[in-house]
């Protein structure tokens, strides 16, 4: 390897700072209440990322098996619905485009016109998937868009008058609570155009067991992925946290729905993270509150799809109905108004 150097611009310089003073603020905000708790959103580092990778692939993360399925056996559902003209497949937060691919080997066979356009915040992941699609499909025209979902979408809207199919995958909304998720579906409506589809992913309710042991799994996977939490404030925020002395914790909730994610102190101990200048006391048993799961009735998702100005279309299930790819139409016109 020769050496090689890269120049940082001002910008790239006050993305960095930026993005580790909001974490740091984060969690000193977070820590500093009761009871306290870390966001979820902060899990994905990049050790982060390849844990979330593993929990996809194990028995009982039974959420990725569902939504292949759904990708297995509704292919032709999906492609009904652009069926004949150009359009983009805009992916909001792609990963690693595994379920995707079906998908798109599908339109590629059957001669659609479309471009692929993955959105995400990480350049690395969008390196690795764009040279996986390369290697899979070489005649697919790809423009990964490397920002937040919201710029991108305005950008994409800006050069092309196609239709917009936007994929959220993964029961990603979960992580919202009710009035998160409404402004979230709200911006989504807003940035896109009438007729443009959203197909999103809802993990149903369903046997209490199933859902608890998809989140403590038996290889210890997902307790690994909460405690890189700590072990990303360590790092980035030069903080103290003895991880043995916290314990994983998840539970579901039937009152609001979610499986919720805690760490546990074991101790009383105090923590110090030097750059926040403070440090915080924990007690025996104090939990911190670290990821909501949300699962849906279907009226859930009729409500947020009429509160947020969609219309449903279809609601694409897996074999076993424990998981819906629910595919909302934006409609800007009401018709209330034009009779
Ligand atoms: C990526 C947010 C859909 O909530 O099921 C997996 C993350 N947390 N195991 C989920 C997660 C614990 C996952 N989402």
């Amino acid at each position: 390897m020769g050496s090689t150097y890269k120049i940082l611009h001002p910008t790239d310089l006050e993305a960095v700072d930026n993005e580790k003073k909001t974490f740091a603020l984060d969690v000193l905000v977070g820590l500093s209440e009761t009871p306290k708790r870390l966001s979820s959103r902060y899990f994905y580092d990049e050790r982060g990322s390849q844990l979330f990778e593993q929990i996809m692939d194990l028995p009982e993360y039974y959420l990725t098996k569902c939504e292949f399925n759904i990708f297995e056996n509704k292919q032709v559902e999906i492609a009904q619905l652009v069926r004949g003209e150009k359009f983009n497949l805009v992916e909001l937060g792609a990963g690693d485009g595994r379920k995707t691919s079906l998908l798109i080997n599908h339109f590629l066979r059957n001669g659609f016109r479309f471009q692929y356009v993955p959105i995400d915040i990480s350049e690395s992941a969008m390196k690795t998937l764009t040279d996986f699609l390369n290697k899979s499909f070489p005649e697919l025209e790809t423009t990964g868009i490397v920002a937040e979902y919201f710029n991108g979408l305005k950008w994409l809207n800006n050069i092309t008058g196609s239709r917009n199919l936007v994929l959220f995958l993964g029961s990603n909304l979960g992580n919202f609570n009710k009035p998160q998720s409404r402004v979230f579906l709200r911006n989504l409506w807003n940035t896109l155009n009438d007729g443009d589809y959203l197909l999103t992913g809802f993990d149903l309710k369903k046997d209490i067991d199933l859902m608890l042991k998809a989140y403590n799994d038996s290889q210890g996977i997902t307790r690994e992925f909460n405690l890189n939490l700590l072990r990303r404030i360590n790092t980035e925020l030069k903080g103290d946290f003895d991880i043995d002395k916290f314990r994983h914790y998840s539970g579901y909730d039937v009152f609001t729905g979610a499986m919720e994610s805690y760490l546990v102190s074991l101790e009383n101990q105090t923590v110090f993270i030097k750059d926040i200048g403070q440090s915080f006391a924990f007690q025996e048993w104090e939990p911190i509150h670290t990821e909501y799961s949300y699962k849906y009735l279907e009226s859930d998702i009729r409500e947020l799809a009429e509160a947020t100005g969609f219309v449903i279309e279809k609601q694409l299930y897996d074999s076993r109905k424990w998981f819906v790819d629910s595919v909302w139409k934006v409609q800007k016109v009401n018709h209330r108004d034009t009779t």
